[in-house]
């Protein structure tokens, strides 16, 4: 077999920067690659969006790998059914209104379904900063998480897009850092972070879906993030709200959704 080394070296490095220069202006970066962020950019990318999706971590997925305390099985509810059979990701019925699917099935199709469908996702790159013009997001600050783990002193670069949506889910980031930068500007009661309220998996999983919105010009909030920002309560393993949350800011882009 001829193989040289060098140009394996030159094909990962040339497709590399051919497409993040593609993903530098674009209609909608999705921070974060939990199942909120991964619906969102697959109906965004479906509608024909380009979307481009940062994940600070190696793997995208979130916290549904581990299912709840590391047992790989989630429970998704009636509401929701409709997107695990858009994912193709088979479930089973527990009790009726309680359907478990394993985890792992779960990421990799929703993965599977972004990319697909056309959303470019960078995994190992952190958002560390917003840029916002005349009142509104306008882009995002990104840079290497090694850079941050390694407590580096390396600037950033920036990128373009005509929307953000934070799906960063409990630590709401990019929320946190429009009112680090802005003050309190967002559209929640106190204009900061309402913060998230304790378990309670019927009104949590409510709340995600309808705190899923615009909370500042350009910047709509997703998935644990949404009820992190607006003050939902937490709802444990059970992930419907996150796919239906997802599609929901798709819906709200695309002009498909009232709010
Ligand atoms: C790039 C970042 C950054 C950054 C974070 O936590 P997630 O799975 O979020 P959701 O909202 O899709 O799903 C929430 C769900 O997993 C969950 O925690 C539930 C249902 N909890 C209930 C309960 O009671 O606890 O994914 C967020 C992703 C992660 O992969 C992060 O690594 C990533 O965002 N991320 N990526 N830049 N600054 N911050
Ligand atoms: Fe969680």
């Amino acid at each position: 077999m001829h193989l040289e080394d060098v140009t394996i070296s030159k094909a990962i490095i040339t497709r590399y920067q051919e497409e993040l220069l593609e993903a530098l202006e674009s209609d909608v970066a999705v921070v974060g690659g939990g199942p909120a962020g991964l619906v969102a950019a697959y109906y965004l990318a479906r509608a024909n969006k380009k979307v481009v999706l940062f994940e600070r971590k190696l793997s995208v997925g979130g916290g549904m790998w581990g299912g709840g305390m590391m047992f790989n099985q989630i429970v998704v509810q009636d509401e929701a059914l409709p997107l695990l059979k858009e994912f193709g990701i088979s479930f089973r019925t527990f009790e009726e209104g309680y359907y478990t699917a394993s985890s792992v099935e779960a990421v990799a199709a929703l993965t599977l379904g972004a990319v697909r469908s056309g959303a470019k996702i960078y995994n190992l790159i952190s958002v560390e900063d917003v840029m916002v013009r005349d009142n509104r997001i306008t882009g995002l600050v990104i840079n290497w998480t090694p850079v941050d783990l390694g407590r580096l002193h390396v600037d950033p670069l920036t990128v373009q897009s005509a929307y953000v949506i934070d799906c960063t889910g409990h630590d709401a980031q990019v929320a946190s850092m429009v009112v680090k930068k802005m003050g309190a500007v967002l559209r929640t009661r106190t204009g900061n972070l309402e913060g998230e309220k304790p378990m309670w998996a019927a009104r949590g999983e409510t709340a995600t879906v309808a705190n899923t919105r615009e909370i500042f010009p350009g910047l709509l909030v997703a998935g644990m993030a949404a009820n992190a920002v607006c003050g939902g309560h937490r709802m444990g393993p059970i992930f419907g709200g996150m796919l239906l949350s997802g599609r929901r800011a798709a819906r709200l882009i695309l002009g498909e959704d009232e709010e």
